[in-house]
C-alpha cells in the first residue's frame, strides 16, 4: 500500500540553530492539498552525529570544504542516518523526493540523489530552492538531468510542488517549472513544523517566522532579485495566529527571516499593536533597512512588542559608495535612524562591506569616520566583509574594481579601529562570507 506521496529532504550544510522554514512551508502546503508528506532534515540528523570540531564549523560559515568532506565521509549507504533514510524510501515508496538546494548543500545533495537512483525502488526526484536557478544558468538542463534530477521548480515551491506531485508521469526530459509568486501570502498555510518536530526538535525554543517575501529595495550587490520579483506582506492577524500556534508548543522566541521587517510600515505597526493588544509575551529579532520615513514611535512599539534586536545593512558610511550600491539612503539618514533606535532603546547591529567597486581610499576613510562619529549610537558591529560579486547581482561594472587584497586589508583596518575605539563587534562574523 502506498503510504506517502512526497519526501521533503534537506541535506547538510545548513544552519542548525533553527528548524528549516523551506521544509516547513512546503510540508504544510502539500498537506493542506491532500498530499501525504514526510520531512527529513538530514542536516540536523548528521550534525547531531558530528564531532565537536565539525559542529563548530557547521553554522553560518561559507564552507565548501566542510560540505565536500561530509559528502565523502557521511553521504553513503553505510552511514546509519543515510541507511535509515534509504530504507524508509523502500517502506513508504513515495511518488516524489524533493530536495531543497542551497549553495551550501549541493555537493551532499547530488551524491545522495546518485545513491537513491541505484536503489531497487527509485522515485522521481525534484529539486528547488535558491541554488537551483543558479545551477541551471551555470551548468544547463542536461547537466541537471545527468545528475539524476527529473524535475526542477524555480521560485516559491508551495503551489508548483503540489501540482507536480499530482501530475508527474514518466517523462524523460527534465521538467522545468517556474512557480508563480503567490500574491496573497495569507493564502499560504502557516508552517507548524509538525512534520519536523521529531526527536531533533523537541528541545527547540526559537522558531523562524516570515512576515513578508521580497524586498522594497534593489541594492546592486544583493542577489535577492533572483529569488523574488515583488514585495508582498502577510496581514498582522495571520502572523499573530501563527505565533499563538507556536506559543501553544511553549515557544516564546522568534527570528523573522524576512529580507526586511520594515518594508510596509503600516503592516509592521499593525503587527506590533496586535502583539501588544493580545498581550503575547514573546521576544523576536529581524533584519531592517534604514528608512527616513520610519518614526521613533514605531521603533518604540516594536520594542514593546518584544523586538530585542535589529540587523541593519549599513554597508558604508560614504555617500558616493552608498549611491553606487543603490542602498536608497544617505549617511545622514543612517545617523538619524540610529538615533531613533537609540531613543527607542532598541538594540541593533550593523554590517559593512569594504572594497565595493569604485571605493577610493578617501571614501573608505569616510566610513571609518562615520563609525567613530556614531560609536555612541551603534551598539554593535555584526559583520564586515570584503565585497564579493554574486551571481545575478549588478556588480558595479561601471566603476573600477577594488582588488581583493585591498578589500581584505580595509576589513582588517576596520577591525583595528573597533579595537582602538572599543567598539563592540562579532569576531566570528568578520570575513565570514569568504570561502573557508
Ligand atoms: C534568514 C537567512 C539566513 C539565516 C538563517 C539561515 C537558515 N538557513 O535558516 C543565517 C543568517 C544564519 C543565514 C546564513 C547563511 N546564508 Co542565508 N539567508 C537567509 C534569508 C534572509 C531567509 C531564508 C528563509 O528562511 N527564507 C524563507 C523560506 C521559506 O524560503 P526558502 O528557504 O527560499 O524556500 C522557498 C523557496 O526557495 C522554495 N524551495 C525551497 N526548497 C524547495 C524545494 C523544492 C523541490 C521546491 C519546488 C521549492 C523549494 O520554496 C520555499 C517556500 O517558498 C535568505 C534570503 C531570502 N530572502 O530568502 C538568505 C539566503 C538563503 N542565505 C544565503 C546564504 C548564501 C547564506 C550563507 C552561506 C552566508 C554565509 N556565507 O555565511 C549562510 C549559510 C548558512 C547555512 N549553512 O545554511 C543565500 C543562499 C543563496 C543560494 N544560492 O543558495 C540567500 C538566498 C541570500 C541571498 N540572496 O543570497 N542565512
Ligand atoms: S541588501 Fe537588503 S535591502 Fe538591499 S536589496 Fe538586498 S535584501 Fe533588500
Amino acid at each position: 500500500m502506498k503510504m506517502t506521496d512526497v519526501f521533503l529532504v534537506l541535506c547538510p550544510l545548513f544552519y542548525t540553530k533553527l528548524p528549516p522554514l523551506c521544509l516547513a512551508y512546503l510540508a504544510e502546503s502539500l498537506e493542506q492539498n491532500g498530499v501525504r508528506v514526510r520531512g527529513y532534515d538530514l542536516n540536523i540528523a548528521l550534525y547531531n552525529e558530528a564531532g565537536e570540531e565539525q559542529r563548530r564549523e557547521w553554522n553560518v560559515q561559507n564552507n565548501p570544504k566542510l560540505a565536500q568532506n561530509i559528502t565523502k565521509t557521511s553521504i553513503n549507504a553505510n552511514n546509519p542516518t543515510i541507511e535509515a533514510f534509504l530504507s524508509e524510501i523502500n517502506i513508504y515508496r513515495p511518488t516524489l523526493i524533493s530536495f531543497s538546494l542551497f549553495k551550501s548543500n549541493h555537493y551532499p545533495t547530488f551524491k545522495l540523489i546518485k545513491i537513491i537512483k541505484k536503489q531497487p525502488f527509485s522515485p522521481k526526484i525534484v529539486c528547488g530552492g535558491p541554488e537551483i536557478g543558479v545551477l541551471r544558468a551555470k551548468m544547463g538542463e542536461l547537466w541537471l538531468k545527468n545528475e539524476g534530477i527529473d524535475a526542477i521548480i524555480l521560485g516559491e515551491g508551495e503551489g508548483a510542488l503540489t501540482t507536480l506531485v499530482k501530475t508527474i508521469g514518466c517523462n524523460n526530459p527534465l521538467i522545468v517549472l517556474s512557480a508563480e509568486e503567490v500574491e496573497d501570502l495569507d493564502s499560504i498555510p502557516s508552517p507548524s513544523f509538525k512534520q519536523l518536530y521529531k526527536e531533533a526538535y523537541d528541545t527547540q525554543v526559537t522558531i523562524p517566522l516570515l512576515m513578508s517575501r521580497g524586498c522594497i529595495r534593489q541594492c546592486h550587490f544583493c542577489s535577492e532579485r533572483l529569488l523574488y520579483n515583488s514585495y508582498r506582506v502577510r496581514s498582522a492577524e495571520h502572523v499573530v495566529t501563527e505565533i499563538k500556534g507556536h506559543m501553544g508548543n511553549r515557544v516564546r522566541a522568534f527570528v523573522f527571516h524576512d529580507s526586511l521587517i520594515n518594508g510596509d510600515l503600516a503592516q509592521l505597526e499593525q503587527l506590533c499593536d496586535l502583539i501588544c493588544k493580545e498581550q503575547l509575551t514573546i521576544s523576536w529579532e529581524a533584519q531592517c533597512v534604514v528608512r527616513r520615513d520610519m518614526s521613533a514611535a514605531l521603533l518604540k512599539k516594536m520594542k514593546h512588542a518584544g523586538c530585542y534586536n535589529l540587523f541593519i545593512g549599513l554597508e558604508s558610511g560614504s555617500d558616493p559608495v552608498l549611491k553606487r550600491m543603490h542602498k536608497g539612503f544617505t549617511k545622514k539618514d543612517a545617523g538619524e535612524f540610529f538615533e531613533k533606535c537609540q531613543e527607542a532603546k532598541l538594540h541593533f547591529e550593523i554590517s559593512l562591506i569594504t572594497g565595493f567597486p569604485g571605493e577610493t581610499e578617501a571614501e573608505f576613510q569616510e566610513t571609518c569616520d562615520f563609525i567613530v562619529a556614531n560609536k555612541e549610537r551603534i551598539p554593535k558591529i555584526a559583520q564586515v566583509n570584503p565585497y564579493v560579486p554574486y551571481e545575478g547581482t549588478i556588480t558595479g561594472e561601471n566603476y573600477p574594481a577594488v582588488d581583493e587584497n585591498t578589500g581584505r586589508e580595509r576589513m582588517e583596518r576596520l577591525v583595528r579601529l573597533f579595537e582602538r575605539e572599543s567598539i563592540p563587534y562579532t569576531k566570528s562574523y568578520i570575513g565570514n562570507l569568504l570561502s573557508q
